[in-house]
């Protein structure tokens, strides 16, 4: 029995990611890679003058060849899809790990060195280590405001303060980006900041990885921040499969808030966020004006997530931050979370007093130290929640034509990208 449990944990790990215990819906364990989608063979994409007019949005469980998935096996190549299509229509590339990364780790900070094609950059970002003994999960806290790091800490994470400037400036034109990503991939490179903020993050990981493990550990690392660095955690989030838990705060347009809504719900314009700063890539400067072109939208970076540990905070008193459109995208990546299995490990929460952009809450104390419990040191279980505030409630149902679909949870035979997939015979640890 020991040795069938063993297989189907094996099985679904290698899957979906989800370990499954009997009582209860468990912690996701986060990838061992930063895409574990990398050996999918993608169809070519669609040509951005050749995009149909979508109004509500994509749906997600339809792949690029008009299939819609029918398991969770294939979940793996489907991300891998809408990945594609983030970069290339609405972020620009995140480029995979340099040719080389090198750094050390300390209790007060981490040191990152990375040479690629000839070209080097190096960056740090400081580390402060909660009590007890460690190694210890850490969060890295974007940008240093609106996230709530005595409580982080007090959980038994470490902060990992980063400046997310150093990798990626803000105030330059799009044809001369700086920073520690654009030394290596170009100052004209069309990737914007927000992708290669999270670059950052994923390379502070691999430093993480090659140290020696002693003071913290490398398969337990959220991400957070507040507003710009809302839109930064949850790209961040979604691009790096390593990461155990993403914790995006009031993150506005260009971040959670689907597409689509925001010129209804009158949030900060798609070209307002645009030009404000380079945080989205540059071939989404042809969308501002139709976002309903887009073959993506938000609800897909949610499901870009799954099943890892997602935990949306947003403000329901600013329209501008777009909250509705935000608990959109909650809700509609929720449906591929419930698909996966994992329906428990995704929360959106807005019903909160203060209005005030990025101050620290009260309400969201407890939810995070849960979310760090579960997601990041193993010991909790709490379920996942969605208090989405009346005040800027979006209703999905509105903004779909979709239904979402009863996922197999047996490997499919072919396809799968994983070289030393499971035999599909295991059973399943239902
Ligand atoms: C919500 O995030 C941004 C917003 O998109 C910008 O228009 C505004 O200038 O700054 C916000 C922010 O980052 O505030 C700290």
């Amino acid at each position: 029995l020991v040795a069938l449990l063993t297989a189907a944990v094996t099985v679904a790990a290698a899957a979906t990611l989800v370990t499954t215990t009997p009582a209860a819906e468990a912690a996701v364990l986060a990838a061992a890679v930063e895409d574990e989608g990398a050996g999918c063979a993608v169809p070519a994409l669609p040509e951005a003058g050749a995009l149909p007019t979508i109004a509500r949005l994509p749906d997600p469980f339809t792949k690029l060849n008009g299939q819609r998935i029918t398991s969770t096996a294939e979940w793996q190549c489907r991300r891998a899809e809408i990945k594609k299509l983030a970069e290339k229509f609405v972020y620009g590339e995140k480029p995979a790990k340099p040719a080389s990364v090198t750094g050390t780790v300390s209790s007060t900070g981490i040191t990152v060195n990375v040479s690629h094609n000839g070209r080097s950059s190096s960056f740090s970002a400081k580390v402060e280590l909660p009590g007890g003994s460690g190694p210890f999960p850490a969060v890295v806290v974007l940008g240093g405001f609106g996230a709530d790091t005595a409580a982080i800490k007090a959980a038994g994470a470490a902060v990992i303060n980063y400046d997310p400037y150093v990798v990626g400036r803000e105030g330059t034109p799009r044809t001369n980006k700086q920073g520690a990503f654009y030394s290596i991939y170009g100052a004209s490179s069309s990737t914007g900041l927000l992708v290669a903020w999270a670059w950052g993050v994923s390379r502070i990981i691999d430093v993480i990885e090659q140290s020696n493990g002693g003071i913290l550990r490398a398969d337990a690392t959220g991400v957070t921040g507040c507003s710009r660095f809302g839109k930064g955690a949850i790209v961040t989030g979604a691009f790096d499969q390593r990461i155990a838990l993403t914790m995006p705060i009031e993150s506005g347009s260009a971040g959670a808030p689907i597409f689509r809504g925001i010129p209804g719900e009158g949030a900060q314009s798609l070209s307002s966020a645009y030009g404000e700063q380079p945080w989205l890539g540059d071939a989404f400067g042809s969308f501002t004006s139709s976002p309903t072109r887009l073959p993506v939208d938000t609800h897909e970076l949610v499901a870009m997530v799954a099943p890892r540990g997602l935990f949306i905070m947003d403000n329901p008193h600013i329209a501008n931050l777009g909250p509705r459109s935000a608990s959109v995208a909650a809700l509609g990546g929720a449906e591929v979370y419930k698909a996966l299995g994992a329906g428990a490990n995704i929360t959106y929460w807005s019903d909160v007093q203060d209005g005030s952009h990025c101050a620290n809450r009260a309400e969201w104390r407890t939810p995070l130290q849960q979310h760090i419990q579960k997601f990041l040191l193993g010991t909790g279980s709490a379920p996942g929640a969605m208090r989405i505030s009346s005040r800027a409630a979006g209703n999905l149902a509105e903004w779909r034509d979709w239904s979402t679909p009863t996922l197999t949870s047996t490997p499919p035979t072919t396809g799968s990208p994983t070289p030393s997939a499971p035999s599909p015979s295991a059973p399943s640890p239902s």
